[in-house]
């Protein structure tokens, strides 16, 4: 199976995000087994700010589970041979040519020589009640909550250009996670797989978002505080399938 079908499957999925300068190599490994353990179906590596190097990082996680682990790049410095893949994001809300095509000018040679998997993403950053690092680190403005017609449009335009998967972005340790009214409103938009991240704390949450119909949630923060919460949204994902 190519790493895309992992996507596009019908089942729901969960993604556990490990940022490198917030979890060592020895706590990653074990949050990633853990993940393996409780259903979760990727480990994503990344942050708007890694001072850490990855590589080390990344060949722990790949030893302690089978699940992929996927680069989720804040910038084309993290980047590694040692990860199954890469979303090559694209942050679409906003108007910084760097983020739309200027890191990956200068990513594009590394990723071949790596000989990465690619897997071309429409990044949208909606505002999550707090001004976000990738906010901030990206010079853009997040689309305002009830601007939904844009964020679909957003949405539609990148799919039209060829990305093949949308992420909805609140914000890593958003005070509010993407509503589901956005992201309904998306997913009756794009025919692509739909992931949904930033300030997901609970199962309650996880459920609400897997019901309006995210194909992917993605979950750092929370788990960084609790691990426990990782068998917990299993069971949500269990009773999704
Ligand atoms: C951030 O969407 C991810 O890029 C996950 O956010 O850390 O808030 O779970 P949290």
């Amino acid at each position: 199976m190519n790493l895309y079908s992992k996507f596009t499957s019908k089942n729901k999925k969960l993604a556990l995000l490990i940022d490198p300068d917030k979890t060592s190599g020895i706590e990653a490994a074990k949050l990633a087994k853990n993940a393996e353990e409780n259903g979760f179906s990727f480990i994503f590596v990344g942050g708007s700010l890694v001072t850490e190097p990855i590589d080390k990082l990344v060949e722990k996680i790949k030893l302690s589970c089978n699940i992929p682990v996927i680069l989720f790049p804040g910038s084309p410095l993290q980047l590694t041979p040692k990860a199954d893949g890469l979303l090559l994001l694209s942050l679409i809300s906003g108007r910084n040519p760097e983020y739309l095509i200027g890191h990956h000018v200068n990513a594009a040679p590394v990723i071949k020589k790596y000989k990465l998997v690619t897997i071309p993403t429409g990044y949208i950053l909606i505002n999550g009640g707090k001004v976000s690092s990738t906010e901030y680190m990206s010079n853009t403005k997040a689309i305002p909550v009830t601007k939904i017609d844009i964020i679909k449009s957003t949405a539609l335009a990148g799919e039209m250009l060829g990305l093949k998967l949308i992420y909805l972005e609140a914000g890593s340790g958003a005070h509010n996670s993407v509503s589901e009214e956005i992201i309904k409103e998306v997913k009756k938009t794009v025919s692509i797989p739909v992931i949904v991240g930033g300030g997901i704390n609970n199962t309650k949450q996880l459920t609400s978002i897997f019901n309006a119909g995210a194909d992917v949630v993605v979950i750092g923060t929370a788990i960084e505080k609790d691990q426990t919460l990782i068998k917990k949204l299993g069971k949500v994902l269990k009773n999704k399938q």
